[in-house]
């Protein structure tokens, strides 16, 4: 968790590397949505990198779990539509995502792209473009390091479609780094804070993935109770859970910061704590804890910056229950059907 600036670095690199193919690609007139695919973290990964490309490329974009893909195809493929494949797996090896691409072949002609961290996996043979981030390879079984730098990656092939916004995204490990060292007491204080027992993680639009991704960090690593909402559904019926024992960390967004900031307003009212991590600073009516960013980056451009403390709170809260945060509960790092 601490180092993976050195690998957002790497990523960057490789896109720069492929910048040809990739601007090729989103150039080309041979598909007409995109489908982006993984299982687990790169599941949340794709529910991230959807509403990423759809936004910046201006192309339809949505998010599927693989075994979906594979067992109901019907559901998902429109007729008539000409759809890319963009897969996401960190070892390149899981069963679902390698099976639902070659499903995909077997059905369409139209390209298929993965982003990975291991070059000799077999997705990488599947694929037409692949980016690969062997700096991104990790010992533990959950994904902190890999998960980030694959979401460099896709932010950064993204930029490619608006050059200046690539040039930017150069200061992200700077500030990854810089982000790290301010805020990781504040992520040890309160992932240790015995007083709080169920987190809760809002985060809407682009923030959405990065919110689901947070809240199975918290329950794989540390088995606390935990959940993540777009900001608003939050207040439909989850909000009941809601006590002095309850953290609710905000992924604010920067176009909707005001209605989310409600929200929050509204989350202290109820007695819980609040976490709100955002570009600039924010009112303490609506933050007990705040995480920002000073980043100057856009919100397409600086996702991954959500990430590196909220990992911290997730493995210091799995350090305090006692749990083994690099091997979790019944979990394997490659899921064979
Ligand atoms: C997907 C995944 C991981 C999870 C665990 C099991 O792996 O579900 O997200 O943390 O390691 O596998 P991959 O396809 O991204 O390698």
């Amino acid at each position: 968790i601490l180092t993976q600036p050195v690998a957002w670095r790497a990523a960057l690199e490789v896109v720069a590397a492929s910048q040809e193919a990739i601007q090729k690609l989103w150039l080309s007139e041979q598909y007409t949505e995109i489908i982006v695919t993984g299982c687990g973290s790169t599941h949340y990964l794709s529910q991230a990198v959807a509403p990423l490309l759809q936004q910046q490329l201006g192309v339809r974009a949505r998010p599927v779990p693989a075994s979906e893909l594979l067992l109901f195809p019907d559901t998902i493929y429109a007729p008539g539509s000409r759809p890319l494949l963009f897969t996401i797996s960190r070892s390149g090896h899981t069963t679902e995502t390698i099976r639902a691409t070659e499903a995909f072949k077997r059905r369409h002609t139209e390209p298929v792209v993965t982003i990975g961290c291991y070059p000799e996996a077999e997705l990488v043979a599947l694929s037409d473009l692949a980016l690969i981030i062997a700096e991104g390879q990790e010992e533990s079984v959950v994904q902190t390091r890999s998960f980030s730098a694959m979401l460099v990656t896709a932010q950064a092939a993204t930029a490619l479609a608006h050059e200046p916004q690539f040039q930017a995204m150069q200061r992200l490990p700077a500030l990854g780094e810089n982000l790290i060292k301010t805020y990781h007491d504040l992520a040890k204080a309160l992932g240790e804070e015995k007083g709080i027992e169920r987190f809760y993680f809002l985060g809407s639009g682009l923030q959405y993935g990065l919110a689901s991704e947070i809240n199975l960090k918290m329950k794989e690593m540390s088995l606390s109770v935990s959940e993540a909402f777009h900001f608003m559904e939050f207040r439909h019926g989850p909000m009941s859970m809601v006590n002095e024992r309850t953290l609710v960390v905000g992924l604010l967004s920067d176009s909707a910061s005001e209605y989310e900031l409600a929200v929050l307003r509204e989350m202290r009212a109820l007695g819980g704590r609040t976490l709100v991590l955002s570009e600039n600073q924010v009112t303490s009516k609506a933050a007990d804890y705040q995480v920002t960013f000073n980043s100057g980056l856009a919100e397409t451009n600086r996702a991954v910056l959500y990430l590196p403390v909220l990992q911290l709170l997730a493995y210091y809260r799995a350090r305090a229950n006692g749990q083994n945060p690099d091997q979790p509960h019944n979990l394997t790092a490659v899921v064979v059907l």
